[in-house]
């Protein structure tokens, strides 16, 4: 959708939900003018809740991109099988698609980029305080959601990482997950290039989320294995996330 798309729904929803009321009538509270507003409020409040939903996250000029983005939590995966990969181009590497799906795909990196793309220059937030603006390109996650077929009991995207924060024995792997509407959401991609080059390893390589409307610690680096799931509760500590595991939100809107 264009932002001008956008603003025609604004504008159309809004009007469809307000008949004509003068500003006079808004401004005495008569009991016309709230008869009016009451009975518009539903229909207002569902044209922004599906505003809500489709909204799309600012997009930027090439001129903004960050010289320097910065790489934050793992940038160097320690584990075996990612350094094999990774010593190999990523070559051998197949993204895995399982759980609540009619069909679990096994995706090599040529494959994801033979299906539908998407190119965004965006801001990215991370909840320590500090943003960068960079230009991702990647498959678009409904796109293999599509391909999988989701199963009606299928409520959210698991994303489960090669990495662990904790690179001794045992430290638990990051993990993220995230809810239908995001990961249908037009900006949502599995991104493996950015900034015009492959997606360098300290930024997530082979593969990395993008979910624009969200904080950074939701965009999982380094997927190895997504997963549909009808509840997140037997994953990890349960909460949803490496870092809703240790306290923060599930739902990080920004
Ligand atoms: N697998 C994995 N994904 C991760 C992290 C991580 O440590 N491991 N850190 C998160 C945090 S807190 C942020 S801000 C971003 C950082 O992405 P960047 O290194 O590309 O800036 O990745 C997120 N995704
Ligand atoms: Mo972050």
């Amino acid at each position: 959708m264009t932002d001008t798309d956008r603003r025609e729904l604004v504008v159309g929803g809004l009007l469809a939900g307000l008949p004509l009321l003068t500003a006079c009538d808004a401004v005495s509270g008569s009991p016309r003018a709230q008869g009016v507003l009451q009975g518009a409020e539903p229909l207002t409040r569902r044209a922004q809740r599906a505003l809500v939903r489709n909204a799309l996250a600012p997009e930027y000029a090439e001129r903004d991109i960050s010289p320097d983005f910065r790489a934050n939590g793992s940038v160097d995966p320690a584990d075996a099988e990612y350094r094999r990969l990774r010593a190999d181009g990523f070559r051998g590497y197949r993204l895995q698609v399982a759980g609540l799906v009619e069909r679990p795909l096994s995706l090599s990196l040529v494959e994801l980029a033979a299906m539908a793309t998407r190119t965004q220059i965006t801001k990215h937030d991370c909840v320590e305080g500090w943003t960068s603006i960079g230009k991702w390109t990647g498959t678009r996650l409904s796109a293999v959601l599509d391909r999988a077929g989701l199963r009606p009991e299928a409520r959210f995207i698991v994303f489960d990482c090669f990495d662990a924060l904790d690179q001794r024995p045992g430290g638990e792997r990051y993990y993220e997950s995230i809810g239908l509407d995001d990961a249908f959401h037009e900006q949502t991609i599995l991104a493996w290039r950015m900034n015009d080059q492959p997606l360098p390893v300290r930024h997530g390589a082979p593969l990395r989320l993008r979910v624009e409307r969200q904080l950074g610690y939701k965009h999982a680096k380094y997927i190895r294995r997504i997963e549909a799931v009808a509840s997140f509760s037997h994953i990890g500590r349960g909460k949803g996330g490496y870092w809703e595991d240790r306290g923060y939100e599930w739902y990080a809107g920004i």
